[in-house]
């Protein structure tokens, strides 16, 4: 397939057309994704998720520069909750990433995540491997964490920044939030807005309650004015995926995560069956249902018919 072809030897406009091909589930879009399956693996793949405004986007800005001058090929996948209405995307402050648009060593994509709760939209997995057969060195994904935090985007990546409120002032506050479990890599942003040096103390004690762990998250203070810490993060990810190649947790978590996509895959196959199925049965069930039947006995009464 040319377009295949295209993108494996990194053409962007190949790029950015497979992308739209399986965002919109568009003809073909998964004989590409089956395609380009023996392509897949190399790409370091990175979620920053947070809650809005808590600085993700000036964060990636940051490390992208970082990464350009390392020579690195960067995806960035910017996730943002979609109107409902509209269904498109906000596109929020992103004015920081602007400057990299035209750059050729970077690809920027926005994506709506479709006003599921708290969700990712599916599309967003088939996504990354398209960035990752460009040739991405680096793929970086913003995502808009809430509390709880979504564990779902710990099935898609390699390694989870979790960017912390600025807003808390101390320890409890903080483990209120109840995220710091989650995350290979801590960070405390808008270290200009308040004094987090105590709080990064405090924190990083408690990390060091816990047992027999291999890989210990990091724990980073960064601001924007004055610029500090994004040398400390790109080194605490460069740290991380050494850590992932050495001790075998590499080739674990990318089973692992294949894993995971059977299972999603699975589920896709069956809901659109069960979709299917409903509604040719649609005048039986509303005849059950008229008739006095409770919803749970006609579902049971389908799944064992028809399943
Ligand atoms: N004072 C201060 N402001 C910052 C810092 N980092 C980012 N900001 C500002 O905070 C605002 C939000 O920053 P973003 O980087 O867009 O935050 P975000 O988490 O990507 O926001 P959403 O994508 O909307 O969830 C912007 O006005 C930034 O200029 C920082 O370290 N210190
Ligand atoms: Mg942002």
């Amino acid at each position: 397939m040319e377009l295949l072809k295209n993108l494996i030897a990194g053409q962007e406009k190949a790029c950015a057309r497979c992308l739209s091909l399986v965002e919109n589930h568009r003809e073909g879009y998964l004989d590409l994704l089956e395609d380009i399956y023996p392509y897949l693996g190399r790409a370091y793949k990175v979620a920053l998720t947070g809650p809005p405004g808590v600085g993700k986007s000036t964060l990636i800005a940051g490390l992208v520069e970082e990464y350009i001058k390392l020579d690195k090929k960067i995806g960035l996948l910017l996730v943002s909750p979609s109107s409902p209405v509209s269904q498109g995307t906000f596109l929020g402050d992103r004015i920081s990433l602007a400057k990299f648009f035209a750059h050729p060593n970077v690809f920027i994509r926005s994506v709506a995540s479709r006003g599921m709760e708290g969700g990712l939209a599916p599309e967003i997995s088939s996504m990354i491997k398209i960035l990752d057969a460009y040739g991405c060195d680096l793929i970086l994904l913003e995502t808009v964490g809430s509390c709880p935090l979504n564990t779902e985007v710990l099935d898609l990546v390699d390694c989870l920044v979790n960017v912390l409120n600025p807003d808390i002032e101390d320890e409890l506050q903080l483990m209120e939030t109840g995220n710091i479990e989650l995350g290979d890599i801590l960070v405390l942003n808008k270290l200009d807005d308040k004094n987090l040096e105590r709080v990064k103390i405090d924190l990083e004690m408690i990390l060091d309650l816990r047992e027999d762990e291999a890989y210990r998250s990091y724990v980073l203070v960064t601001s924007k004015n004055p610029a500090k810490g994004i040398g400390d993060l790109r080194k605490a990810l460069d740290d991380h995926k050494t850590y992932l190649e050495t001790s075998g947790m590499w080739e674990k978590k990318r089973l692992q995560q294949k894993e995971k996509e059977v299972y999603h895959w699975m589920q896709n196959q069956l809901e659109e069956k069960l979709r299917q199925n409903l509604r040719n049965q649609e005048k039986e069930v509303i005849e059950a249902l008229e008739e006095g039947e409770s919803p749970y006995k006609v579902a049971l009464n389908l799944l064992e018919r028809d399943f």
